[in-house]
């Protein structure tokens, strides 16, 4: 069975994933995330619909961001969890379908018959008959039928909007919702299921998603500070300390506060690992004494790192990897996170991880101590913005870097650290995201008490740079393309490509992205994004740094 995919950064020989996803999704996984996308986008149909006409329901909204966020690349590889979401997808159809006729009935109105192409909702007991189903809605056909430029803007569409769904699932944990968000998401999968249109159009829908996604970010950043404060400057342990463990991977601090409150009084050490590390920053779950630090890096490391790792492992969402055989007994999945074989924990109760750890030997020893400072997000970089700002005129400070996204296996990806590494000493690196593993235990002293390297936090934390990006240029009084600051991201998943959007939507210019570009943005409609935006690849890290600083 073939399959397609190229959503991610990591895309088979950069053009698209046909016989097995290199992140290691099985063809029947894609057939079946193909089929849950097209569901998707036909249930939007009757919630767009309903909306129009004053009805919404929350249920249909949490389900279309879970659903679409379980389909994002590393979040879900398990066929079974698959086909369960496909069987709510039916029952959330119709219950999106009542709403609408429900609301066409009051207003009056003869509720319009839509009609669905594949019928995806039948056979949903049978999953190889679904995995055939799906495959008749793979992105190749679409190729073939609108060709590169349509249907490689749709798919930018469609993966800004799993990024999107993305923060708005983790922000609707922690209490925080917005209907515009939902509303959005289902106007825009509604119009992706009617005729295509020309790439401006296209585009233009693109730069919104972007939009809408700084809304999302901000309930996001909303929940985490208002739940947990917000992150303030901290020496956060990176090595081991003798006793039992747990290491807690993903982005989801309601999963490690969870961990945390069920682990006290156990003797078992917490660890934060990727993009949890700067959950130690926060007040609300730095006070747990037993949260002893962060173990290991970024995502993509993962595979040796729990294999060594003497204790029980949480992967909250995301990036998971598949588990070895060594592993995968004592590794645990929560949220939408899925693997086969794995045992998943769907209701807060983390009896099972604890169990593990107990029954695992733990680190025997100390490590000797070393420790990395992190916890630059907004609220603290504001707070010394008087200083940060009197060192750029006294000409202490002469350019910042924003250098961040996400980490990956390319050996491309040293090209960030040897760019962090070669930005000059009067230069200050600002960085977020996993990508920033490539560098962040290095030392880059300070200017005059200001660290040269300032941590955001996760890439969920990108609402954070681009607020402390705003005040800057509201400082200096010009736009933030006027500033002396330059983005080098590194993008993998499509939350990487909803910020992206997010940034062209702000106007952000000479933006440069790497290691390689997206395989689904066409020539054509790469070139609209040069044009108006000046995106470029990276390049040698010399000649793009001149080229940065000379220019600014
Ligand atoms: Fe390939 Fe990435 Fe798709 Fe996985 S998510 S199948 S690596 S393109
Ligand atoms: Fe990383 Fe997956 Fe994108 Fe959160 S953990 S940035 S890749």
């Amino acid at each position: 069975m073939s399959m397609f995919c190229y959503q991610c950064e990591q895309t088979a020989k950069g053009a698209g994933c046909t016989v097995l996803g290199v992140c290691g999704k099985e063809p029947t996984t894609a057939a079946l995330q193909d089929l849950l996308v097209y569901a998707i986008k036909d249930l939007s149909r009757y919630a767009n619909r309903a909306r129009q006409l004053g009805s919404v329901d929350k249920a249909v909204n949490v389900f279309t961001v879970k659903a679409l966020f379980s389909t994002l690349t590393n979040v879900d590889f398990d066929p079974a969890r698959f086909q369960a979401l496909l069987k709510e997808a039916a029952s959330i159809k119709e219950r999106a379908k009542s709403l609408y006729e429900a609301a066409c009935k009051r207003a009056g109105k003869k509720a319009e018959q839509l009609p669905c192409e594949v019928q995806w909702w039948t056979n949903l007991d049978d999953l190889d008959a679904l995995v055939k189903t799906g495959a008749l809605v793979g992105v190749q056909d679409k190729i073939n039928k609108l060709g590169p430029d349509v249907a490689g803007l749709q798919e930018l569409i469609v993966y800004g909007l799993k990024g999107l769904a993305a923060y708005a699932d983790h922000a609707q944990i922690l209490g925080k919702e917005d209907d515009a968000v939902y509303a959005f998401i289902h106007k825009t999968l509604d119009r992706l299921t009617q005729k295509p249109t020309d790439i401006g159009e296209l585009l233009q829908t693109a730069l919104a998603v972007g939009q809408i996604n700084l809304k999302a970010m901000e309930l996001l950043d909303a929940g985490n500070t208002g739940t947990y404060g917000h992150p303030e400057p901290t020496q956060v342990r990176i090595t081991s300390v003798k006793g039992k463990c747990i290491v807690v991977s993903g982005h989801d601090l309601k999963d490690l506060e969870e961990l945390l409150k069920q682990t006290q009084g156990k003797r078992i050490n917490v660890y934060t690992h990727g993009e949890m590390l700067p959950c130690n920053a926060y007040p609300g779950l730095k006070k747990y004494k037993h949260l002893v630090g962060n173990y290991g890096g970024a995502w993509q490391d993962q595979r040796n790192e729990f294999d060594a790792f003497p204790g029980a492992i949480l992967m909250t969402t995301n990036c998971i990897q598949k588990p070895k055989d060594s592993y995968k007994a004592r590794i645990f999945t929560s949220g939408v996170v899925g693997w086969a074989g794995v045992t998943h924990i769907s209701n807060g109760d983390f009896t099972p991880v604890i169990k593990a750890a107990l029954a695992a030997p733990g680190f025997t020893e100390d490590a000797p101590a070393k420790s990395i400072t992190i916890g630059f997000a907004r609220n603290t970089i504001m707070s010394v913005a008087g200083k940060v700002i009197d060192a750029v005129k006294a000409g202490k400070i002469r350019h910042f870097f924003l250098i961040g996204g996400c980490d990956g296996a390319k050996p491309g990806r040293n090209y960030f650290t040897e760019f962090a590494q070669k930005v000059p000493n009067d230069c200050v690196i600002l960085t977020l995201a996993c990508g920033k593993y490539r560098f962040n235990k290095l030392d880059f002293g300070d200017i005059d008490g200001i660290p040269r390297l300032l941590d955001c936090g996760q890439c969920n934390d990108a609402y954070s740079a681009i607020q402390i990006a705003v005040a800057l240029a509201g400082a200096f009084k010009c736009g933030v393309n006027d500033l002396p600051l330059s983005f080098v991201l590194s993008w993998y998943e499509q939350k990487a490509v909803v910020i992206l959007l997010t940034l062209l939507h702000l106007g952000i210019k000479n933006i440069k992205l790497g290691p390689s570009l997206p395989a689904f943005v066409s020539p054509a409609a790469l070139n609209v994004l040069v044009e108006k935006f000046n995106i470029a690849p990276v390049g040698s890290v010399d000649e793009d740094l001149t080229a940065i600083l000379a220019a600014k």
